[in-house]
C-alpha cells in the first residue's frame, strides 16, 4: 500500500520548503519507502484529511495516520524494523528529543530572522495573505518590521551551528559514521533555508559544510534537487 506524505507548498507544488516536512521526507528516504506526496499550501493545511489537522507534516500508511514529524520517524522505525533505523535503540530514541529540542530552541529562530520575508514572497497570493495575518500576530509588528529588525548576515546562525560544527570535525554524521534521524532534525531549518532565502547564509566550508552536502547527496540527491528560491 502507497504511503501519502502531506506536506507543504509554496506557489508552485514542487517548491517543498517546511523544515517538518524535510525531516518526515527524509526519514522516508531513510527507510527507503516508496511514498506519495500531496503538497499543500498554507491554506489548504486545515482540510488534510478532511479537517483533522493544522500542521504538517502528516503521514496516511493505509488506515493509519501519523502527525508530526517526530511521531512519524518513530511510527516509521516501529512498523518496519526491518528497514534501515533511524534512532538505533530507545537510547537513541530519548536522546533525540534533545536534539529536537536543541534544533527548535535554537537554529529555527536564527533561520526565521534570515528569511521570513523571502518565504512570504515565495508564496501564492491567498498563502501570502495567511502567512501574514498569522505571523504578524505571532510577532506582533508587520513582517516588514520583524525583517529590519535582524541583521541578514550568517552570524547569529553561525554561533547556533558550533556545537554541530564541533561534533561533526570527529564523526561524519550525529548519528556517527550514518545518517540517523537527528541529522535530519538538523538538516530540516538549513533545507527550509536553502530552498527559501533569496541570499545564500550556510557555511561554504569546514565541517557543517561537508555534512551538509553529503545529506543533500543522499538518495539520489533527491534534497539537493529540491526547488530553491537563490
Ligand atoms: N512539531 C511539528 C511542527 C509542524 C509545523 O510547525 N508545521 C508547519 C510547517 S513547517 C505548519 O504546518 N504550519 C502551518 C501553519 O503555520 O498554519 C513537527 O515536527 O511536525
Amino acid at each position: 500500500m502507497t504511503i501519502q506524505l502531506y506536506e507543504l507548498c509554496g506557489a508552485t507544488e514542487d517548491h517543498l520548503f517546511s523544515p517538518h516536512c524535510w525531516k518526515a521526507r527524509m526519514s522516508l528516504a531513510h527507510k527507503g519507502m516508496d511514498f506519495t506526496s500531496a503538497p499543500v499550501p498554507f491554506t489548504k493545511v486545515a482540510s488534510v484529511e478532511n479537517g483533522e489537522y493544522r500542521k504538517v507534516p502528516v503521514l496516511r500508511d493505509g488506515d493509519t495516520v501519523i502527525e508530526e514529524s517526530y511521531e512519524i520517524a518513530k511510527y516509521l522505525d516501529r512498523t518496519y524494523p526491518d528497514k534501515p533505523s533511524l534512532f538505533v535503540g530507545e537510547g537513541g530514541e530519548a536522546l533525540t528529543a534533545f536534539v529536537i529540542s536543541w534544533a527548535t530552541t535554537q537554529i529555527h529562530p536564527a533561520v526565521g530572522k534570515l528569511c521570513v520575508y523571502d518565504i512570504h514572497q515565495s508564496l501564492a497570493p491567498a498563502d501570502q495573505e495567511f502567512f501574514r495575518a498569522s505571523r504578524e500576530k505571532l510577532f506582533g509588528c508587520t513582517l516588514e518590521e520583524f525583517d529590519a529588525k535582524f541583521p541578514k548576515n550568517g552570524e547569529a546562525l553561525e554561533a547556533a551551528l558550533f556545537p554541530l560544527k564541533n561534533l561533526l570535525s570527529r564523526q561524519a554524521y550525529l548519528g556517527g559514521e550514518a545518517p540517523v534521524f537527528a541529522d535530519y532534525v538538523v538538516f530540516g531549518p538549513l533545507q527550509w533555508m536553502r530552498t527559501t532565502c533569496t541570499k545564500d547564509h550556510l557555511p561554504q566550508e569546514g565541517p557543517v559544510a561537508d555534512w551538509f552536502n553529503r545529506l543533500l547527496d543522499l538518495y539520489g540527491g533527491m534534497a539537493r534537487n529540491a526547488k530553491t528560491m537563490g
